[in-house]
């Protein structure tokens, strides 16, 4: 039966995860760029696909069947993951355990609170945006730790968990005292020169 797979986004670290993890387990899929700064956002063809106006959004259409639409991005990487038994989520229960952790660190621990800070720019609440910058680069320093035993965020394979950790790293890359961090520098230069990461990162870079 035939079915193709949309995935609506921009250049921005969301999109860039779920781009990332769909190149990661190889499925084929059609990039379509939103012009957030037109905003092609908030039209209405888009806010049927997603009443929030936010990207990403993927949309899987098979025929004979209603289109499938996921719009948020940890939910399309979290699919994508199920769409190859073992490749970014470990089948052994406690190893999905402890990726699931660290993917969940990244999501609510240090992506949220970037995002709770950037919502503060260029409101008066300046002082706010830099506590929670500052607590946000603090908690992501303590990734540190995970490389303890071994080569990847959650274990010794590749998982969702790196592709949590990549995207928010890259995007406060000048602002990580990295001679402290040796554990991580390793990690994230690994994980940069992932063709697959390489692939992603490009998805929806218009330059
Ligand atoms: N929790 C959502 C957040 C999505 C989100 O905030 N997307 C931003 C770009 S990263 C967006 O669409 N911003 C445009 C706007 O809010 O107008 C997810 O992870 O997918």
């Amino acid at each position: 039966m035939d079915s193709t797979v949309e995935l609506y986004g921009a250049q921005t670290g969301n999109c860039i995860r779920a781009a990332i993890a769909l190149e990661e387990v190889g499925l084929s899929y059609t990039p379509k760029l939103i012009d957030l700064s037109s905003g092609a956002h908030q039209g209405t063809d888009y806010l049927a696909l997603n009443p929030l106006g936010k990207v990403p959004v993927l949309v899987e259409k098979e025929e004979g069947r209603e289109p499938f639409v996921l719009t948020q991005s940890n939910a399309i990487i979290l699919h994508a993951a199920g769409k190859v038994a073992g490749r970014l989520l470990p089948e052994n229960d406690r190893e999905r355990a402890i990726v699931l952790e660290r993917f969940f660190f990244f999501v609510t621990d240090v992506i949220a609170v970037s995002h709770a800070a950037f919502s503060l720019r260029g409101s008066n609440m300046q002082e706010a945006q830099t506590i929670l910058t500052d607590r946000m680069l603090a908690t992501l320093e303590t990734a540190e730790r995970y490389f303890d035993r071994d080569e990847f965020i959650a274990g010794r394979a590749f998982s969702v968990a790196d592709i949590a950790g990549f995207t928010i790293t890259l995007s406060v890359k000048s602002e990580l005292p990295w001679p402290k961090l040796p554990n991580l520098s390793r990690w994230f230069a690994q994980i940069e020169a992932r063709p697959a990461v390489q692939r992603g990162l490009q998805v929806f870079n218009k330059t």
